[in-house]
């Protein structure tokens, strides 16, 4: 069935503006004394001191109107909130999932997961590490062993598919170690390091049958799901008449479970969840997450942020909100593109990632170029974006050397309905002006480092 509601061939919005907020425009002199202040780290600027925010697409989305209103329904009971009863039926509808436990946001729910499947010593395979993914189950005594396709690892491989699991990686560990200290295989959609890059179903079948088979369950990070189908339906055989939802409930009737960060795919500011079908799972969780998070009817969570979350899954399984959402998405990459700036390609679903070893070859990466990149950028025109590079990889637990990822980024994240075409314009100009000089451009090097995640806190000074 075909659920388009209007030909055309533009990605414009399926919304009208009602409420702005104004932004503030900064002189250079301004930027250079920010960025001084704030350790030549994007995370550590003050909002107040950018102009357009792209350091992430998590917790900054417009709600719509209808979200709005839903937040006036909260029901604030410490217990039984109907609006948990909402959220439920909503996951349960387009999910698929039995049990549902909410969490504050989506490392809350790796941190029950975690907890509850990992023994020391065992093994966790994933389609790339995510930050506080890896982080939780090295917490939990687990280690993390990359099966992603080697193409995820390489800027300029084409593959439609980069987020698809390496089947024979994953053989090799099940061969190396045993299924038995394997808890639990994590798959991501849309592998945010990777570059927002989707897995495909024929993929996620494959993996299915190959974990059936040696009783591995499959956890979603589900994080970035909904634009993961989205890409399904425009690039895999077969699927291009078939809805998001119809795709989405495919993707999840091949999987376990999943932790979720509601915070980028649900439009909301805050909210995750984790969900099974395992009955004995989900008690673990649902008693374990009084112990961190609240009551297991809210998880953290106020009931009205319950209910715009439900909201918010209703309207991000809509094919004009994905088709504006990623066509605005590509609009910032091809003028990126057009100008000879070296990305990742393909583009991916909710950012566009700067090549940074190829936009500054002459940077040793000790010398940490996708920081020194988005340092450069903020300076230009106020513009903020995050690094994804050597600084995000962290250190070797076991040599204590920085990890030097193949990939070292810059990724300009777009959040849901909040900015305009123009505003790409902007960007698009401001990373042109950085590309011409990029070659007077100086690295970075470290003077602060925290023990945890530590591009969150991490502060620079120019070599
Ligand atoms: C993003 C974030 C937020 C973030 C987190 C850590 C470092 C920098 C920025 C969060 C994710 C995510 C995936 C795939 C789990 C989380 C954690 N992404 N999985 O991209 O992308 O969720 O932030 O709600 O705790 O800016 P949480």
């Amino acid at each position: 069935m075909n659920t388009e509601r209007h030909v055309h061939h533009s990605w414009a919005e399926p919304y009208k503006i009602k409420m702005v907020e104004l932004l503030r425009m900064t002189t250079r002199e301004e930027r250079e004394q920010a960025i001084r202040e704030a350790g030549y780290n994007t995370f550590l600027i003050r909002s107040r001191d950018v102009y357009i925010d792209l350091l992430t697409d998590s917790g900054t989305s417009a709600m719509s109107d209808r979200q709005w209103s839903g937040l006036m329904m909260g029901d604030e009971a410490y217990s039984g909130s109907e609006n948990f009863y909402h959220l439920q039926d909503a996951v349960r509808e387009y999910y698929g999932y039995k049990y549902l436990v909410p969490t504050h946001q989506g490392r809350g729910a790796e941190h029950l997961m975690s907890r509850i499947m990992i023994k020391p010593g065992d093994h966790v395979p994933g389609n790339m590490y995510f930050t506080t993914t890896r982080l939780h189950q090295e917490l939990s005594g687990g280690t993390f062993v990359d099966v992603i396709v080697d193409e995820a690892h390489e800027p300029e491989s084409t593959q439609p598919f980069k987020g698809n699991v390496d089947m024979a990686k994953l053989d090799k560990l099940v061969q190396e170690v045993g299924a038995e200290r394997i808890p639990y295989i994590s798959l991501e959609g849309c592998v945010n390091m990777a570059g927002g890059q989707p897995f495909s179903m024929a993929n996620l079948r494959e993996l299915n049958a190959y974990c059936r088979e040696h009783g591995i369950p499959i956890m979603l990070d589900a994080t970035r799901t909904i634009e993961n189908a989205w890409f399904i339906r425009q690039r895999e055989d077969g699927y291009s008449t078939r809805s998001v939802r119809g795709i989405l409930r495919e993707i999840c009737d091949l999987t376990d479970g999943c932790t979720m960060s509601a915070k980028k795919d649900l439009l909301v500011n805050i909210g995750g969840f984790f969900c099974c079908n395992d009955e004995e799972l989900f008690l673990k969780a649902q008693n374990m997450v009084v112990i961190y998070e609240g009551l297991h009817t809210y998880g953290g969570l106020a009931g009205r942020d319950m209910e715009a979350m439900a909201l918010g899954l209703r309207e991000a399984v809509m094919e004009e909100h994905q088709s504006a959402r990623i066509g605005q998405v590509h609009y910032l990459g091809q003028k990126l593109l057009d100008a000879g700036v070296p990305i990742v390609m393909p583009m991916g679903s909710h950012a566009i990632f700067i090549d940074a070893k190829a936009f500054l070859p002459h940077l040793d990466q000790d010398a940490y170029p996708a920081q020194t990149l988005a340092a450069e950028l903020y300076l230009d025109a106020g513009i903020r974006c995050m690094e994804r590079g050597n600084v995000s990889a962290g250190r070797d637990p076991e040599t204590g050397k920085n990890r030097r990822p193949a990939l070292e980024l810059v990724r300009l994240t777009l959040p849901r309905r909040v900015y305009t075409q123009a505003h790409m314009d902007v960007v698009a100009e401001s990373v042109y002006n950085v590309y011409k000089r990029r070659h007077e451009i100086q690295g970075l090097k470290m003077t602060y480092e925290p023990e945890y995640l530590r591009f969150f806190q991490a502060r620079f000074e120019p070599v």
